[in-house]
């Protein structure tokens, strides 16, 4: 959208929501101050358990890692800090590692301990039989908690790749008490404002079970650990057919949403763009936190995180794209005519509460959200702006040699 055009479609979509009630200036003020995460892990080569394509000029290090999400960050302007994995971010200095992300106007965002790729975790971690593991494992905790304290990050994110393959291999109702001693020790270890946020997922790798397979199960751990334990929503985690957005308002409601990992998926846990497969879905799941903040709920706290794997597409501009359309998600959920849908649920009429949704899911708000992007100083078209600064060309010269991740 050239400049001149931008304004004409912008002054246009302005009057036009303006003329349905909507505070324009409000939607602008939220919009601004939305704030997504990215992962550390999406910026290196990963792929998936068939093939890893290398990408020319990925990074070499965690350094590196920072420095392609601040191009994201300087695109979007909602990108500010990453989340990190722990070993794949191993330094030596995870102090240095913060004031360079500083000195890109970057910080370091939740912790995430990996407890999923050593050898010791055939049978689990944390729900191990054996208590050596398990003291293993919870020291990693204790670890990553520590390298959280060291650099200010609040969230420890914590998935397990924990189950079964077979009926009978092990005992759920034990394994779910040994995750809890071993939880409740990390959770007792964390400094007063930090969270603990607990990932499910349904299967994989564990084929007949998984210890916190759904978000019943994540919730009643957190209930049992303490208020600073939440629950986190991974898009790609639910049988297909699941109603997520319900899961999101249960758990907003409760005050247990602690965050989400966006992504698409069509099958299993692709971790694919935001919103490439599912963009209805994401839009009601914004409307439910839209929703739930005119209730009053501290949505403000809920950390805003994507979980991609760029396997075929150019990693940076991947994420871009998924952050715009977190962008645009938010937007059409705000101008939602709440006093209309209100109305129609009241009246029984569910064709048109249906279809007050549906106008504003059809908003094109991609002007709105251009504009907003300028008032943060960032690029009205972040995807172009991005192509055209010459940082692919860059980077594909001076780094040779990025590193290989290896996830599934
Ligand atoms: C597991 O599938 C997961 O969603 C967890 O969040 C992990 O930390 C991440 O993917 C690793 O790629
Ligand atoms: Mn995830
Ligand atoms: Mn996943």
């Amino acid at each position: 959208m050239p400049g001149g055009d931008l304004d004409r479609s912008y002054q246009e979509l302005r009057g036009r929501l303006e003329e349905k009630g909507i505070d324009v200036d409000g939607v602008e003020a939220k919009l601004r101050a939305q704030r997504v995460e990215t992962p550390s892990w999406a910026y290196g080569n990963s792929g998936t358990r068939f093939k890893v394509f290398p990408q020319p000029g990925v990074p070499r290090n965690p350094f590196e890692k920072f420095e392609d999400a601040a191009q994201v960050h300087r695109h979007t302007g909602i990108c500010p800090s990453v989340a990190v994995h722990i070993p794949w971010d191993k330094v030596d200095d995870y102090g240095e590692l913060a004031s360079f992300a500083g000195s890109l106007g970057m910080r370091i965002g939740a912790i995430n301990p990996n407890l999923f790729q050593d050898e010791d975790y055939k049978l689990g971690s944390v729900t191990h039989p054996d208590p050596r593991v398990r003291r293993k494992a919870t020291d990693h905790l204790l670890e990553c908690i520590e390298i959280g304290r060291q650099v200010g990050s609040d969230i420890q994110s914590l998935w397990f790749a924990d189950g079964t393959n077979y009926a009978g291999q092990d005992s759920f109702v034990e394994r779910r008490h040994r995750m809890l001693e071993c939880l409740r020790e990390a959770y007792a270890a964390m400094p007063e404002g930090m969270r603990m946020l607990l990932e499910y997922k349904f299967y994989e790798p564990a084929f007949y079970h998984t210890d916190l397979a759904d978000w019943g199960q994540s919730l009643l751990m957190c209930q049992k650990l303490g208020d600073r334990a939440q629950v986190l929503v991974d898009l790609g985690h639910h049988a297909l057919g699941t109603n997520v957005e319900q899961i999101v308002a249960t758990l907003l409601d409760e005050d247990r949403l602690g965050g989400f990992h966006f992504n698409a998926r069509r099958y299993g846990d692709d971790d694919l763009i935001v919103g490439s497969t599912n963009p209805f879905e994401l839009f009601l799941i914004y409307v439910e936190l839209v929703d739930a903040e005119r209730r009053g709920a501290r949505v403000d706290r809920v950390a805003y995180m994507i979980d991609q794997s760029h396997n075929i597409e150019p990693k940076i501009e991947g994420m871009i794209i998924s952050v715009m359309q977190l962008q645009e998600s938010y937007a059409r959920a705000l101008v939602v005519d709440w006093r209309e849908l209100e109305d129609a649920r009241r009246s029984g009429d569910v064709l048109r509460a249906y279809r007050v949704l549906q106008d504003a899911y059809q908003t094109d708000v991609r002007p709105l959200c251009a504009v907003v992007r300028q008032q943060l100083g960032a690029s009205a078209d972040p995807v172009g702006a991005f192509r055209a600064s010459g940082y692919m060309e860059k980077i594909a010269s001076e780094r040779q040699g990025g590193v290989q991740m290896s996830w599934t």
